[in-house]
């Protein structure tokens, strides 16, 4: 895991960047700047973290309005719905957190034609699609430490699931083929992937699905949630099917949402990056492209405030850090971030 991160940080700093961008179009002084954070859907915690990071940027920006959108539920549809909107009243840029990679694109690219700075951000949008994909971590790392998270709990054996978000969310689906990679470890051998299923982000779904996980494999050792909302809904599934210290539970999960179940050890360990960062990041790099400050031209270095200077790397790909892991230890002072 060691060099693997090593290697990864090595990227990260190496990275270099391929720009696709459309003409420039630069608000004018005595305007405020619209930057939009247009999410997989509202209701959602993380996200709405993802918002707090973007209005602490646009006051440190000034002139910048940030608003924070989402369709009701994790739909491409609800999302090419709003860019639509978001084109018709002019915006400056969107920083899009993507429900399904292709399905974006013709609308983002009439987005850019029409002179707005589109990236994604969290869960990207392919390129074509946008300037700039902001990735919280390398996904082969996330989706490789989401195996090794569960083995530990497990004592690397017996069968495993995941409950994912949506079928065609980008991020959970990058993760979860990593983690196909990574069981096949010999490390592993004793344990299988039986299932992937599917909550959509959506609480009841999530719950749903996990109590029918269990139900149908009697002898799961354990749950992968690589979603904040389907890790919530396991813990709970896992608690009211009598099933604690029996099936083991990991995944990607908000400290503030997670922490009873990291301290009373439904959930013993599982991992996230800081949202707030991201949706900070995600609109100083919007701000750059608007303002013209960069075009987004392989190698760009944007000043990203607080979090220092972000690189911009190949493909237009640029990777924030490492993921964080949360257990009882350290749980309850990340649970008043995030
Ligand atoms: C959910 C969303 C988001 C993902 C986190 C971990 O909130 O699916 O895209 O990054 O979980």
């Amino acid at each position: 895991m060691k060099k693997l991160l090593s290697i990864i940080m090595v990227m990260a700093i190496a990275a270099s960047f391929i720009y696709a961008g459309g003409a420039q179009e630069v608000a004018p002084a005595d305007e405020d700047m619209k930057l939009v954070l247009l999410v997989k859907s509202l209701g959602n915690g993380f996200f709405e973290a993802v918002a707090d990071g973007g209005q602490e940027a646009a006051g440190e920006l000034g002139n910048v309005e940030s608003i924070y959108q989402g369709p009701s539920s994790s739909t491409a549809e609800g999302q090419i719905e709003i860019i639509e909107t978001l084109i018709a009243q002019k915006v400056d840029g969107i920083a899009i957190s993507a429900n399904d990679r292709d399905a974006l694109i013709p609308v983002a690219k009439k987005a850019m034609k029409a002179g707005i700075k589109v990236i994604s951000f969290d869960s990207g949008i392919a390129s074509g699609g946008r300037i700039v994909d902001l990735a919280p971590s390398d996904e082969e790392l996330i989706g490789r430490q989401q195996i090794e998270l569960i083995a530990e709990l497990c004592d690397y054996k017996g069968q495993v699931a995941v409950v994912s978000a949506t079928s065609q969310a980008t991020n959970q689906n990058a993760w979860i083929e990593w983690m196909k990679e990574e069981i096949k470890e010999p490390a592993y051998k004793d344990m299988e992937l039986v299932e992937v299923v599917y909550g959509d982000d959506a609480s009841d779904k999530s719950y749903r699905e996990a109590v029918g996980l269990m139900e149908k494999y009697p002898e799961l050792a354990g749950i992968i949630s690589p979603t904040t909302i389907g890790i919530l809904a396991s813990a709970k599934a896992i608690e009211d099917e009598g099933k604690k210290g029996q099936v083991q539970l990991t995944g990607l999960g908000l400290p503030s949402e997670m922490k009873q179940y990291i301290e009373n050890g439904t959930c013993q360990q599982m991992a996230l990056w800081n949202p707030v960062d991201l949706g900070y990041t995600s609109t100083y790099i919007l701000y750059a492209l608007a303002t013209g400050a960069v075009e987004g031209n392989p190698g760009d270095v944007i000043d990203c405030g607080r979090m220092g200077d972000v690189v911009i790397g190949e493909d237009g790909i640029s990777i924030m850090g490492t993921p964080f892991v949360f257990t009882a230890e350290n749980i309850a002072k990340y649970a008043e971030i995030f």
